[in-house]
């Protein structure tokens, strides 16, 4: 009988250096030597010549190894005393960020506990015009019967949106989004114990919001439409996800370029981040979303999906909205929205696998049971 070979990505992580000084990047790989930990390092630009190479910064040095082979890294760093005590404690908060799945979110006093269970985010459009459901639930009667049956059928969070941000839509004005979006909220956080959030990018919707009830804020702008967004979020002791647009609603997806898509997305939420932070909201209230299809291709959007772990190393909890979304349709030539189930359910449950720790979805009771699902094979501690 032959050699027996199996082979398994399981477990192992890839940490990429970029920009280190060619002689830290010597004592690194010396480092590395007497672990387990693999290295593949990229060399310098050839356009570089041999002297200015020997300064220069060599381009990148991709760390593999499991977690625990990792973690043995940075004290041996740090007893190099050429090499900045910076980069150990990077490594590390790498590594607890991207490892992390304890997070508990506080919205208002409603404690979230993400670390248990992936959490459902149903969808409640109070719109004429949004990309699959509009007009169902504009009228408030209808919009609190399917608030209430989503939270039946296991939503977790109800997020109440006004205004359609489907791409080429126009602004709404602000009296309008209130008169749609406020009898709602005051009238279900007075019934229902899930906290609500509301879709909005206007600060001046999110305060009136905020005192009818709600209890997050969901700004598809990230705190960069509305200046004070922050502060409001802040001074209301509120929760808050910040999404990634490239771009405003009306033009988003008018040829969307990236040159690193996932890194430029990246740089966006960590800025947004320190945004909130700045403004005085803690850490245990920001969530972060990538923003699938908010100026992106297709191409985008499966790339974002395919290395949504990447996000984690920003260390907050990820909220994912795919949700019967056009590139779901594209890939399946579904052109009817509330057709694009069985996609929707592929991506809450690769979302889930990659990181994500709450799917923002229209169709609550099958997106439960695909997140249960998903939950006990990942098996989240
Ligand atoms: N997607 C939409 C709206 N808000 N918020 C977050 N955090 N993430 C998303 O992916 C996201 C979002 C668009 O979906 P929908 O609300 O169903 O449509 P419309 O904007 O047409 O009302």
């Amino acid at each position: 009988m032959g050699p027996v070979l199996r082979i398994s990505g399981h477990g192992a992580l890839a940490i990429t250096l970029k920009g280190l000084p060619a002689d830290q990047s010597a004592i690194l790989l010396t480092c590395i030597r007497s672990t387990q930990i693999g290295a593949e390092q990229h060399p310098a630009p050839i356009s570089l010549s041999p002297r200015e190479q020997a300064i220069a910064p060599v381009s990148e040095i991709v760390l593999t190894g499991t977690p625990d082979q990792l973690r043995r890294l940075s004290p041996l760093l740090a007893r190099e005393p050429r090499i900045p005590a910076s980069l150990a404690q990077t490594i590390d908060s790498l590594l607890d960020n991207y490892l992390r799945s304890d997070y508990k979110i506080d919205c208002r006093g409603k404690v979230l506990d993400l670390g248990s269970r992936t959490h459902i985010m149903g969808i409640l459009n109070v719109t004429p015009d949004s990309f699959s459901d509009g007009g169902l639930y504009a009228d408030a009667t209808r919009a609190l019967e399917h608030a209430r049956n989503m939270v039946t059928q296991g939503a977790d969070i109800i997020d109440i949106g006004g205004e359609s941000t489907r791409p080429g839509a126009n602004p709404l004005t602000e009296e309008e989004e209130l008169r749609r979006i406020i009898p709602v909220i005051e009238r279900l956080t007075s019934e229902i114990a899930a906290p609500v959030s509301v879709d909005t990018y206007k600060s001046s919707v999110a305060i009136k919001a905020l005192n009818a009830g709600a209890s997050i804020v969901n700004d598809i702008s990230g705190l960069r439409f509305s200046p004070d967004m922050a502060r409001v979020v802040a001074d209301h002791g509120a929760a808050v996800v910040i999404m990634h647009i490239k771009g405003t609603p009306r033009d988003m997806q008018m040829n969307p370029v990236y040159g690193d898509v996932i890194g430029e997305i990246m740089d966006h939420l960590e800025e947004s981040a320190a945004i909130a932070l700045k403004a005085g909201i803690v850490r245990n209230r920001i969530m972060i979303d990538p923003g699938i299809g908010f100026g992106k291709t297709l191409e985008h959007n499966l790339t974002i999906l395919e290395r949504l772990d990447e996000f984690r190393a920003l260390g907050f909890p990820i909220v994912l909205g795919t949700s019967r979304k056009r590139f779901i349709g594209t890939v399946l030539d579904i052109a009817e929205p509330k057709d694009r189930i069985e996609g929707s359910a592929a991506t809450v449950a690769l979302g889930i696998q990659r990181g994500a720790r709450i799917v923002r979805v229209h169709d609550v009771g099958y997106m439960t049971k695909v997140a249960r699902t998903t939950d006990a094979i990942v098996k989240r501690k």
